[in-house]
């Protein structure tokens, strides 16, 4: 399993310096300030190799740059409308120049409008510090008081909106605002910020969008780069819905073991394949993690590893960022089936035997509470929650737990 951590590039309040000290082997990144549907060029795909090359002083880091997330998917190509084809070529080209530059993991998702969602992004947990979370009940207040979207109070399970109804009454003027910023402006890295008025533009192209017809788009694009990527030696890897479950009455298509199944199917190439994050998946109780590994295991190109709790039953739920081997997800049993899919892989001679996982988010403990790095990318909970993984890799490969 290979180390990796994200960077957002230059802005990152968390560098290259301080990832060497968390003893990461690999960088995640992406080129956030290029417009999504332009092409990612040659030019600034070195830039950004050679900024995670060198440490602060200018000596080398040995870091690469070996997994992108995300090359964004343009919401042109996922409603099938204006400049699509000219954003296929794009994603093309960028995709050869990625290759060109020795990097083969591409991670991108499907998510109309909305990348992923939280009602709070810096609530407090038991030991002071904090944590992500999604509140179904400040999520309705949201989307029925706030956003005012016809039909919203109906999209909620019983019960919901009449909470949500006397949650808003009591709200402050101050909380309503944070809870507009944390769902519609908070987006780690995204080129777009969204007001409003933006969101109900975007939501009303989506309107009569059936989940098959955005499935259809889904499969329409892997068809479409499906096959660049194969020539040019890249694996595609497409992320869940954060969380997997509509929101705003659009359609979500991968948030379940069988959405993954049926795009895997329909694009049936290890070009296409997963990142399981077992974060975003995790929100759902009907997801079973391992189980999820081993069986899409051969097409899982990389690993969000992180926990959430759910707090509430069923689905749509709500739930908070547990530590890393906190909350639903067995993260220990997790890791067993990664290290067993590794195993295989060594076995059948297959050259991407290791797979690249980063501790998905952590919460903000210690310094990070006065560091204000991205919402879900502190340095220390990060750091915490790798060292825990990489407690339980060691664990399992050594002799003497046998269980490798
Ligand atoms: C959140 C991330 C997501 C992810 C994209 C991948 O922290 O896991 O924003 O990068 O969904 O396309």
């Amino acid at each position: 399993m290979r180390q990796a951590w994200r960077w957002f590039g230059p802005g990152d309040g968390v560098g290259i310096d301080d990832m060497l000290q968390a003893g990461v082997e690999g960088v995640v990144s992406a080129l956030h300030h290029v417009p999504t549907g332009t092409a990612w060029g040659a030019e600034a795909i070195r830039a950004r190799q050679s900024e995670i090359a060198r440490r602060a002083d200018g000596s080398p880091s040995g870091l690469a740059w070996e997994v992108v997330e995300s090359l964004p998917v343009s919401e042109d190509i996922k409603k099938q409308s204006g400049e699509w084809r000219a954003h296929l070529d794009a994603y093309r080209e960028s995709l050869r120049h990625l290759s060109a530059a020795g990097i083969e993991v591409v991670c991108y998702n499907f998510m109309p409008v909305l990348d992923w969602t939280r009602t709070e992004l810096a609530w407090r947990t038991t030991h002071g510090g904090t944590a992500m979370r999604f509140d179904l009940t400040d999520f309705a207040a949201f989307d029925i008081h706030i956003l005012e979207r016809p039909g919203a109070a109906e999209s909620f399970p019983d019960g919901v909106a009449e909470a949500a109804a006397r949650r808003f009454a009591e709200m402050p003027e101050a909380r309503r605002k944070e809870l507009s910023e944390s769902i519609v402006f908070g987006l780690p890295g995204a080129a777009e910020r969204f007001d409003l008025e933006d969101v109900r533009g975007h939501l009303s192209e989506y309107a009569a969008m059936t989940p098959e017809t955005l499935r259809g788009h889904l499969v329409d694009f892997l068809s479409e780069v499906v096959p660049e990527a194969e020539r040019c030696g890249i694996r595609l890897c497409c992320h869940p819905d954060d969380p997997p479950f509509p929101l705003l009455g659009l359609p979500r298509v991968m948030s379940t073991e069988a959405d993954y199944r049926a795009v895997l199917d329909a694009v049936d190439s290890p070009a296409n394949g997963v990142t399981l994050c077992s974060g975003s998946l995790g929100a759902r109780a009907d997801n079973d993690l391992p189980g999820m590994m081993a069986r899409l295991g051969p097409r899982v190109h990389f690993l969000h590893l992180r926990n959430v709790l759910r707090e509430t039953e069923g689905t749509p739920c709500s739930f908070h960022e547990a530590e890393h081997l906190g909350g639903g997800t067995d993260m220990v049993a997790l890791v067993k089936a990664v290290l067993d899919e590794e195993a295989r892989r060594r076995a059948a001679g297959r050259a991407d035997a290791s797979i690249p996982f980063r501790p998905d988010h952590g919460q903000d403990i210690l310094d990070d509470l006065t560091r204000k790095a991205q919402p879900g990318y502190p340095a220390i909970g990060r750091l915490k929650g790798l060292a825990e993984l990489r407690g339980i890799i060691a664990a399992l490969t050594h002799p003497v737990s046998g269980a490798a």
